[in-house]
C-alpha cells in the first residue's frame, strides 16, 4: 500500500507542479519576488534550477546488488527520484554450482500484476546469466512507470521482495 502511497504522491506533485506553472502567471503582479526564483518566461516556460545531477548509474540494491531477501521496494523508496535516462545496474552472479538460485529480471506490465507477482505478461529484460560483471544495465528512457521483478522460482523470489516500482521524473536542466 505505500507504493500506491508512493505513486499518488507523485502524481500530486505533478498535478501541484503544473498547477503551480499556470498560477505563476496570474499570480506575477501580486508575488513578482516568489515568481522570479523558481520560473523565467524570459527565457524558456521551463527554466529550474540546475543543482540536478546529470544522468546517473545506479546500483540496484547498493551494496546488496540484486539479490534474495532483500526489499527492494524499500529501496526504491529511499533512493527516489529516478531521473530520466538514469541507468539501473542490476548485479547478479550466472548460475554456477554454489549459485543454484540465480536471478534474471523482468518488467511486469501493470501495477496489478506487480502487487500479485504475476508474471504471465511480463517480459523478460534479462536472463540468469546477463547480471555478471559490470552487471545487467536498464536505462529509464520513457515517461512511465517501471515495474521490474526477478521472475525467477515461479514468483516466489519477486514474492519474498525482489520487485520494485520507478516512475522517472523530469530533469529540468
Ligand atoms: C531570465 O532569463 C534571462 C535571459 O536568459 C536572464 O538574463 C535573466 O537574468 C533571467 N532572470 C532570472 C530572474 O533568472
Ligand atoms: C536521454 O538520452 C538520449 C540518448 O542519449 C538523448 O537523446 C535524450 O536527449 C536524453 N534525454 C534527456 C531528458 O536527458
Ligand atoms: C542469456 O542471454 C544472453 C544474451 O542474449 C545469451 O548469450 C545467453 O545464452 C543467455 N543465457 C541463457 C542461460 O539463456
Ligand atoms: C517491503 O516493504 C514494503 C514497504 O515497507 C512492504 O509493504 C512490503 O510488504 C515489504 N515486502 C516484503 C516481502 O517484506
Ligand atoms: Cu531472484
Amino acid at each position: 500500500m505505500a507504493l500506491i502511497c508512493t505513486k499518488s504522491l507523485l502524481q500530486i506533485t505533478l498535478i501541484f507542479a503544473i498547477f503551480a506553472v499556470g498560477s505563476s502567471n496570474v499570480n506575477f503582479g501580486k508575488e513578482p519576488q516568489n515568481w522570479k526564483f523558481n520560473f523565467n518566461y524570459t527565457n524558456e516556460p521551463y527554466t529550474y534550477p540546475k543543482h540536478v545531477q546529470s544522468s546517473r548509474r545506479i546500483i540496484v540494491g547498493g551494496s546488496n546488488n540484486w539479490r534474495f531477501g532483500f526489499n527492494y521496494t524499500e529501496w526504491a523508496m529511499t533512493t527516489a527520484p529516478f531521473f530520466f535516462n538514469d541507468t539501473l545496474v542490476f548485479k547478479f552472479d550466472p548460475p554456477s554450482d554454489t549459485n543454484i538460485h540465480p536471478h534474471s529480471i523482468y518488467l511486469l506490465p501493470n501495477l496489478w500484476s506487480f502487487l500479485r507477482c504475476d508474471l504471465r505478461w511480463a517480459k523478460r529484460v534479462a536472463n540468469t546469466s546477463q547480471g555478471g560483471g559490470e552487471g545487467f544495465e536498464f536505462v529509464l528512457n520513457k515517461w512511465k512507470p517501471y515495474y521490474f521483478a526477478c521472475g525467477e522460482s515461479n514468483g516466489f523470489h519477486c514474492q519474498s521482495g525482489m520487485k520494485f516500482f520507478v516512475m522517472p521524473s523530469f530533469r529540468w536542466n
